[in-house]
């Protein structure tokens, strides 16, 4: 298992970076382990950059993707309802935009377990990219055409010469997961139609900084966008960002749609979320000068009030096995001392220990007849959805514990 450090900044190419984050060694926050293997476990730095040149927020040590994205990958997109409402709402908004035929060809980079494109099979021809094959299978079941592996040119003229260009490609949590930004944008001008669109959806640069998001740092997450270095990597392609859209999946995310210059006007939501952006200060240093010092300070609260709860003899347990919460339990140093348990709904995570603290995963039945003290919600993006559906659970005693973006009891 291995991994590089890179010298300069994946998108303007320059190498005036200046480290803003530094959360010590962590192992793949989606490699949930079988117990017995703790020892075989590797860590990597998870320090994060900011670029002086074009702004853009980016990790660069970077772990080798067959690493982080195998046979065996834990993310199900599928796996959690509230996000299998987003895409169905995100479907139904890029058809409203875009008026799709029957015979159009929509290609979904990353297209895991199919959540998007089941959306358009009745619409339009779909075709996924997925390199990891335990996830592609499931859309296969689904009926949805996946082609196994990572995205490239050569695998984009592949698929020009058998399906021909595509009106609408998009890539979903994939375009701030790849290091090699320019192989991919080169790939997208093979594949996409003159009058197409490229849309990514990426966790947004200004609600992480706001809202103290920080355990969405993890290995995967190479880049954290905001508009300012997105224009500028699709400027050096001939290409522009026509419109943008911000959503509220996982913590806050950006919307970004891209094509090849046409001469046609750009959307105002373009200008006017980099002018909300330069008032935000994020395209500036020293917007980041006190997010170390800010995230220990929620690191601290977070273990003294969880070591507090011990000390009285309480059961604290977790609820949501999400990536994000496994660069929060290893940042805390948290083990299963401290939790006793995570429950999970995603079968695969079920059985295994979390990466780094070796807490165990369980199925969230096991809450149906315990009722511990306090769990602490490492899903916080599902806050509201959850905190209700656990209504009954609350009545019988149990307190939430909520890290993002404040420590609170509820
Ligand atoms: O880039 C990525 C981000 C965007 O999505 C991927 N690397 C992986 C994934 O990150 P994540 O694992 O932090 O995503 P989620 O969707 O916040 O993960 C939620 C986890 O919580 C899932 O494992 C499912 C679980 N869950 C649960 O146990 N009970 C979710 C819900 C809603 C529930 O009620
Ligand atoms: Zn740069």
């Amino acid at each position: 298992m291995s991994y590089f450090h890179r010298n300069e900044c994946r998108v303007c190419k320059k190498g005036d970076l200046t480290r803003i984050l530094s959360l010590g060694e962590h192992p793949p926050v989606d490699n949930f382990i079988e117990a017995g293997k703790e020892q075989e476990e590797m860590r990597y730095p998870l320090d994060v950059y900011f670029c002086n040149t074009c702004s853009l927020v980016q990790l660069l040590d970077i772990v080798e993707e067959n690493e982080l994205f195998h046979g065996e990958y834990a993310y199900f997109s599928s796996s959690s309802k509230p996000l299998v409402d987003h895409f169905s709402k995100y479907a139904d908004d890029l058809k409203k935009r875009h008026t799709l035929k029957s015979d159009d060809l929509l290609v979904d980079i990353g297209s895991n377990d199919g959540v998007l494109l089941q959306f358009f099979t009745d619409t339009c021809r779909v075709l996924g990219i997925e390199p990891s094959a335990n996830v592609a299978d499931i859309a296969r079941e689904k009926g949805i055409e996946t082609l196994d592996g990572f995205f490239t040119e050569k695998m984009a003229k592949d698929i020009v010469e058998k399906h021909g260009q595509a009106k609408i490609i998009t890539a979903n949590n994939v375009f701030a997961h790849i290091d090699d930004l320019d192989e991919i944008v080169r790939g997208v001008k093979v594949l996409l139609s003159d009058d197409g669109v490229f849309v990514t959806e990426s966790h947004y640069l200004l609600d992480l900084i706001e809202h103290m998001e920080f355990d969405t740092v993890y290995h995967e997450h190479l880049c954290y966008y905001s508009v300012k270095p997105l224009c500028y990597l699709f400027e050096r392609f001939d290409m522009e960002v026509s419109a943008v859209e911000r959503v509220a999946t996982h913590g806050g995310s950006i919307r970004v749609f891209a094509r090849k210059k046409m001469g046609k006007p750009i959307e105002s939501s373009v200008a006017e979320l980099l002018s909300l952006e330069e008032q935000a200060g994020i395209h500036s240093l020293s917007r980041f000068v006190d997010f170390q010092k800010d995230a220990e300070a929620l690191r601290d609260k977070l273990v003294s009030v969880v070591r507090g709860f011990r000390k009285e003899g309480k059961k604290v347990t977790a609820y949501g096995a999400p990536a994000k919460g496994n660069t929060l339990l290893n940042f805390c140093g948290f083990t299963g001392d401290d939790i006793a348990y995570v429950t999970d709904t995603t079968p695969y995570k079920i059985g295994r220990l979390t990466p780094g603290s070796h807490i165990p995963v369980v199925s969230p039945d096991i809450l149906k007849t315990e009722t511990p003290d306090h769990i602490l919600l490492l899903a916080w993006n599902y806050r509201d959805f959850i905190l209700d559906k656990e209504t009954e659970l609350r009545k019988r005693g149990a307190q939430f514990i909520i890290p993002i973006p404040k420590v609170e009891i509820v």
